[in-house]
């Protein structure tokens, strides 16, 4: 009989976990489960399933080496039940604890499960303090204002961490350097090699299992870069500090063909799982700036996007589900296209975020915000699809970071929650930041007739299509002032070629 059965999720792989404090070796018991219902809840990429499996069993390992009994169930345990409701039952019964112990969950459909729990077994459920600003903390500063753009909550953590401050002000004289981090790659710059390390022994394993249960899933299996230990995570952000967030900031919007990477710092996955913590990202970039190594941009550019977007995503989910899903102001509900999946679209930008997707199940921010992101909101398709696409297909994706990138930022369809006004951008904004165009049969300069861009007349077209609620949005004046000078036989001809090219 144990005391504790504590039950760790797959994205809960830190060893100072709520879960784990106070863990008695003689008396305690922690349990892991690889279950099939996760895997395939959404049709996750391959990537994503070997990389999180792997991990989890490194981390299993490691625990046991340091004396924790770890009762772990493989996917292809003969036993397996393949749910996480039957598994925990199986685990109740073999330990006979007197309570399950948890960190809560990242996602809002695992609380409702651990809810329903919670009436048959004693459940204790810890904070998840591995964030700066806890559900509560949050939902406080929204209820008094400070959350209602991510601009006043990150000015609020930073204050409230004093991370990159300096006697109650920001460290550099402002709050934010985004007006020089939206450089395209100058010709000829070459990003450094990205460090990727070699399956090991439990990997490969890994790899045959998802190759034989998932082999319908989307995306490249191999290679396999990604690190699936800590000691590896540590390494893989050491190389990051070093040889990329100097020019973090200045590229950080850049796009380029057959650069995957650029100087992104290519840890979501191991942040998201656990391997790495926030509070010591944030550290370790800041001594960067401290010591000199890394200029103010680019520094404070990579805190931003942990201690404010990520952290505002993170409250922006929990203060608004299970209804922050559910809205679709702008009516939006075309299938999501067959080339989400094949990037077989003559569009070369979005064949080639496609691509690097496929590949790695990763694509930097203003690929998914700009390109993927960007034809979605544009062409008018559905955000459920959209949603699980991108939950699917990124190895960093849990919904309560993707959820409100997507459904958010990306698709304005919470009305505006996350970002006052839509992201919808024409083709000369993905010409100025990439290589793409140059490739493309599509030719960014013509707005309609032969040879035009898509992502110039429907740009137009979403305007017009949805001119009733975005019209009064005081952000979207300029191109409104515009709209309403083009002639009817213009805007008639927008709509003709965009529901042409959509297929209407
Ligand atoms: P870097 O560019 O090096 O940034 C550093 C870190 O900042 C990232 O590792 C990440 O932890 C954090 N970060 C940056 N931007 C965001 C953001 N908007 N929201 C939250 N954290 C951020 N990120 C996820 O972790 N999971 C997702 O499922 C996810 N889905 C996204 C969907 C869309 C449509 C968009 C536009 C963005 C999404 N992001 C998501 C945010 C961002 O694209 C990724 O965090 C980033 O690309 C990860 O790569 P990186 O580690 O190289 O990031
Ligand atoms: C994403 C994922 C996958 C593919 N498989 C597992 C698994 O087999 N076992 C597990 O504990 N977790 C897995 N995960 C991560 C969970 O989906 C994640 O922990 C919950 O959704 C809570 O965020
Ligand atoms: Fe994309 Fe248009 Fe450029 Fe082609 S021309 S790569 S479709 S933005």
């Amino acid at each position: 009989m144990a005391r504790h059965l504590i039950f760790l999720l797959g994205d809960q792989l830190t060893r100072g976990l709520s879960a784990l404090r106070g863990f008695d070796p003689a008396r305690d018991v922690v349990l892991m489960a690889e279950v099939a219902e996760e895997g395939t809840y959404v049709p996750h990429h391959k990537q994503k399933i070997a990389f999180l499996l792997s991990a989890m069993r490194h981390f299993a390992a490691e625990l046991r080496a340091e004396g924790l009994t770890v009762d772990y169930i493989a996917l292809d345990d003969p036993a397996n039940t393949q749910s996480f409701d039957t598994e925990l039952d199986r685990a109740i019964a073999r330990h006979a604890p007197e309570r399950v112990v948890m960190t809560e969950p990242g996602e809002w459909r695992v609380w409702e499960k651990m809810r329903l729990w919670s009436t048959r077994i004693p459940l204790e459920i810890r904070e998840d303090d591995r964030f700066f600003c806890s559900r509560g903390e949050f939902a406080a500063l929204d209820r008094a204002r400070k959350a209602s753009r991510m601009e006043f909550f990150y000015r609020e953590m930073r204050r409230r961490t004093g991370i990159l401050m300096q006697g109650g002000e920001p460290v550099g004289g402002q709050w934010n350097f985004d007006p020089e981090n939206r450089k395209p790659l100058p010709k000829g710059m070459r990003p450094p090699k990205r460090l990727r390390f070699a399956p090991d022994a439990i990997t490969q394993d890994v790899i045959r299992l998802v190759q034989s249960r998932f082999s319908d899933h989307f995306g490249d299996l191999e290679p396999f870069g990604w690190a699936v230990t800590r000691a590896d995570a540590l390494r893989a952000l050491e190389h990051f500090l070093t040889d990329c967030l100097p020019s973090f900031g200045d590229y950080q919007d850049a796009m380029q063909r057959g650069e995957d990477f650029l100087f992104h710092g290519l840890i979501s996955p191991y942040l998201n799982c656990g391997l790495l913590t926030a509070h010591e990202v944030c550290a370790a970039a800041e001594a960067e700036l401290h010591a000199g190594r890394a200029p103010i941009n680019a520094v404070e550019g990579f805190v931003r996007q942990i201690l404010g977007w990520r952290e505002y995503v993170r409250g922006v989910y929990w203060v608004g589900m299970p209804g922050y899903a559910q809205t679709n102001p702008l009516n939006a509900k075309r299938p999501l296209p067959a080339f989400y999946w094949t990037g077989d679209t003559p569009m070369r930008c979005v064949s080639e975020c496609v691509g690097t997707t496929r590949r790695h199940a990763y694509a930097h921010h203003i690929q998914r915000l700009m390109v993927t992101g960007n034809y979605a909101l544009l062409a008018g398709i559905d955000p459920a699809q959209v949603a699980e696409w991108y939950l699917a297909v990124y190895a960093d994706a849990f919904e309560w970071v993707e959820l409100p990138n997507v459904h958010g930022m990306v698709l304005h369809a919470d009305g505006g929650r996350m970002g006052s006004k839509p992201y919808a951008a024409s083709g000369a904004y993905i010409n100025r930041m990439s290589d793409y165009c140059r490739t493309c049969t599509f030719d960014p300069k013509i707005k309609l007739g032969k040879g035009a861009c898509p992502f110039n007349y429907l740009y137009w077209d979403f305007l017009i299509r949805n001119q009733a609620t975005l019209a009064r949005n005081p952000r979207m004046g300029m191109p409104y002032k515009t709209l309403a000078a083009m002639p009817q036989s213009q805007r008639d001809a927008i709509r003709a070629e965009a529901a042409a090219f959509l297929g209407d």
